[in-house]
């Protein structure tokens, strides 16, 4: 009776294990099978029952079902795991024939753009690059500039103030002193960065770009700063750029100018972009003032200079047809695209 119950439980796990489609449902099977109250552990626990003379039989019956059941097992235990790796490798495998995906590329933005162009040009004429700090001092912002505390050009810039002496730069003059105080005559150098103000509408921005230019040497004259500023000009914009002076006031400059480009979209017939006028304002300039020398500790008896300072976002508007500065900081990808 026991040997037919032991064949029946061979056949029918041999069934079940054929059915048996993944890891866990064969694990399961085991347990049914070997685990602590499984089937052939039952008989095994069942042989002290089975009269003495049976015993070697029974039990070598029990050996060859355990054994035949546990090869079969470890077959599809194997099976198993080799298919769960093809299976990942397939998944996972990478064809480096296959077109990459199209990414989208970012552009430059126009003011690190026009930036980029200006340092180049400035470079190609002499000039080294300099930095300033954004927090700057009451002193070189205004006071070394010829600005003393109170004065009424200060209204010119309606400045940030962080505390009665420090303040966000107002321009990128106040690197000027710096530089004055710490090189020797003759040099050249130009100051790309941040500046702030408190003014918001289409052509100005609380934070907006200059870019600050001063040459310090014996006998520099207007001539040279016109001369300068025309090829910087020209380089930029193109050869048939007509070229404006006009006297204007800085207190560290004197005489001061300010400098006018034809509009480049409309060459100086007059349109939206120019409001109709064919010249567009771009900087400032002017022969150093001879106190501003003297503050910064240059002998102004021998040393003169030229200074100008850059609207970048002004240049970076004009170059590239925009007629709001407000387009250049909402970083609208739509816009930035047509800048490409
Ligand atoms: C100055 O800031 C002088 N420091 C320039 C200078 C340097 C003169 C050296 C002489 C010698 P002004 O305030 O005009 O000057 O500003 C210079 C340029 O900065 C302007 O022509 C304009 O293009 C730009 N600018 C001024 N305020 C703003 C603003 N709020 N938003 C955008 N651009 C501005």
């Amino acid at each position: 009776m026991i040997k037919e119950d032991l064949l029946k439980l061979s056949n029918d796990s041999k069934k079940e294990l054929e059915g048996v489609y993944d890891i866990k449902q064969l694990n399961e099977l085991k347990i049914k099978i070997f685990g602590k109250t499984g089937l052939l552990t039952t008989f095994s626990k069942a042989m002290r029952d089975v009269p003495v003379d049976e015993k070697p039989v029974i039990g070598a019956i029990i050996n060859e079902i355990r054994k035949e059941l546990e090869d079969k097992i470890s077959e599809k235990e194997k099976y198993f795991k080799e298919k769960e790796l093809n299976d990942k490798l397939e998944k996972e495998k990478v064809d480096i024939t296959e077109p990459s995906k199209n990414n989208e590329l970012g552009a430059i933005h126009p003011i690190a753009s026009v930036t980029d162009k200006l340092i180049d040009i400035c470079v190609s004429l002499g000039f080294s690059v300099v930095e300033g700090p954004e927090v700057e001092t009451d002193y070189y912002n205004f006071e070394a500039m010829n600005i003393p505390k109170n004065h009424p050009s200060r209204d010119m810039q309606d400045t940030f103030f962080i505390t009665e002496n420090t303040l966000l730069r107002s321009q990128t003059s106040a690197v000027q002193a710096r530089e004055m105080e710490k090189r020797k005559p003759p040099f050249k150098i130009i100051c790309p960065g941040k500046t702030y103000r408190n003014e918001s509408d289409s052509t100005h921005s609380p934070i907006f770009h200059q870019l600050e230019g001063l040459v310090v040497d014996e006998k520099i004259s207007m001539a040279d700063l016109k001369t300068m500023l025309t090829i910087i000009m020209k380089r930029l914009y193109g050869d048939e750029t007509i070229i404006r002076f006009r006297p204007s006031f800085f207190p560290f400059t004197e005489p001061s100018i300010e400098v006018d480009v034809s509009c480049p979209n409309c060459h100086g017939k007059g349109c939206s972009i120019c409001k109709g006028i064919g010249m567009l304002e771009l900087l400032g300039a002017g022969i150093v003032n001879p106190k501003v020398l003297e503050i910064s500790g240059i002998d102004s008896k021998k040393y003169s200079g030229f200074a100008f300072g850059f609207g970048l976002d002004r240049t970076a508007m004009i170059l590239n047809s925009i007629n709001n500065i407000k387009y250049l900081y909402k970083n609208d990808i739509r816009f930035l695209k047509q800048m490409q």
